[in-house]
C-alpha cells in the first residue's frame, strides 16, 4: 500500500456523472464503469475470444518485434501502465527488460488490482511494483522522479484503450501523458486499425454473449452500488460501427418502456431508447500520427502485424 492508492473500490461511481449521463435526451454512461472486478474479468474473457483478435495480435506483435520494441524503449526505465487490468501483456516487457527500475501498474479497479500485483509480485520478486488505483482519464499524481537520477520514465497504454476517449479527451491524455514522461521519457501504446466492418462489429457481437454479459454489468453496478432497480433482461446489447465516426459504437437498448429508479431520481426510457456505454474509435496510421503529433509527439517507430489489424507505437 502506498499513498497514491485510494481504497474505495467504489471511486470509480460517481452518482453526479452517472445521473447527468441518464437525466438528457440522449443517454449516455462513462464506459470506465465496465471495469470493477468482475468487469474487468469479463473483459479478460473478451480478450480471449476468437472473434476479439485485438489482444492476440497485439501480443503477436509485442513477441515478434520483441527485440526492437525493448531497443526503443532503452534501458533505466520506470514503467508506467494506463488501466493495466491483468497485466497480461506487460509481463512480455517486464521479463525482456532486465534492468527495470519499477513497474507502476495503473488500474480503476482497485479490488483487481490487489489481486494482480500479488500474483506479479510472485513472479518478479525482484521488481519493485508500485500499484496506483486511480482514474487515469483524471489528473492523478506520481511518485517524483529522483533528479539526476538517469530513471527515464515509459509509459506503457496497450488495447487501443485510448480509443474510448473522444479527441479531445485523447489529445489531452496524451498531452498529460508527454509531460509526465519528461524529455528523455516515452509511451508505447497500441492502436487498432481501420478494417472492414464485418471484423470489427463481429469482435464485439461474440457469439458466447461475453461482450453483451460486459456492457450489461454496468446496470448490475448501478444497482448494487448506487440502489437502482434495473432488470438486466429488459435491456438488450447493441454494438455497430458507425463509419463517418470511424468508431464502434456499444449501446443498451431498452425493450420496452420502463422507470428505472436511481439514487432516488426516476429515469423513464422508451421502448427501443438507449444508452451509450463505449466508444471504440478505430485509426489509419496516419490519422494517429496526427493525433500524436497534436500533443507534441514524435513517432519513434511502429509495428504492425501482417494482416494490418493492429498497430504497436513507440512515441517521444
Ligand atoms: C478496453 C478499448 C480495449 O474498446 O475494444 C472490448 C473494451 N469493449 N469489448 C475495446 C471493449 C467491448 C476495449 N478496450
Amino acid at each position: 500500500m502506498n499513498q497514491f492508492h485510494k481504497e474505495s473500490s467504489q471511486q470509480a461511481l460517481g452518482t453526479d456523472e452517472v445521473l447527468s449521463g441518464l437525466l438528457t435526451s440522449e443517454k449516455s454512461l462513462p464506459a470506465k464503469l465496465f471495469y470493477d472486478k468482475r468487469g474487468s474479468e469479463l473483459f479478460d474473457e473478451i480478450c480471449r475470444l476468437d472473434e476479439y483478435y485485438q489482444t492476440r495480435t497485439e501480443l503477436w506483435i509485442l513477441k515478434h518485434y520483441l527485440p526492437e520494441i525493448i531497443s526503443a524503449v532503452g534501458s533505466g526505465v520506470q514503467l508506467v501502465e494506463y488501466g493495466s487490468g491483468s497485466s497480461l501483456k506487460t509481463r512480455i516487457l517486464l521479463q525482456a527488460l532486465g534492468d527495470l527500475v519499477s513497474y507502476l501498474p495503473i488500474d480503476i479497479s482497485g479490488e483487481y488490482l490487489n489481486e494482480v500485483v500479488q500474483r506479479l509480485r510472485e513472479q518478479f520478486p525482484f521488481l519493485n511494483i508500485l500499484p496506483v488505483s486511480a482514474d487515469y482519464t483524471k489528473p492523478f499524481l506520481l511518485p517524483n522522479l529522483v533528479p539526476g537520477s538517469g530513471i527515464r520514465r515509459v509509459f506503457f497504454f496497450p488495447g487501443s484503450t485510448l480509443g474510448n476517449l473522444d479527441e479531445p479527451e485523447a489529445i489531452g491524455l496524451l498531452k498529460r501523458t508527454r509531460r509526465l514522461a519528461g524529455p528523455d521519457g516515452g509511451l508505447l501504446i497500441g492502436i487498432d486499425l481501420k478494417k472492414d466492418r464485418t471484423i470489427l462489429e463481429a469482435a464485439y457481437n461474440d457469439s458466447r454473449g461475453v461482450t453483451a454479459a460486459f456492457n450489461k454489468n454496468i446496470l448490475h453496478r448501478l444497482n448494487t452500488e448506487m440502489g437502482a432497480n434495473f432488470s438486466l433482461s429488459e435491456f438488450r446489447h447493441h454494438a455497430y460501427y458507425n463509419e463517418p465516426c470511424g468508431r464502434i459504437e456499444m449501446h443498451l437498448v431498452s425493450l420496452r418502456p420502463q422507470t428505472v429508479t436511481i439514487a432516488g431520481s426516476d429515469v423513464f426510457f422508451r421502448e427501443g431508447e438507449m444508452i451509450h456505454t463505449e466508444n471504440s474509435y478505430k485509426y489509419t496510421p496516419e490519422e494517429f500520427e496526427e493525433l500524436a503529433a497534436r500533443a507534441d509527439f514524435l513517432s519513434k517507430k511502429s509495428w504492425v502485424d501482417p494482416e494490418q489489424r493492429f498497430a504497436v507505437y513507440y512515441l517521444s
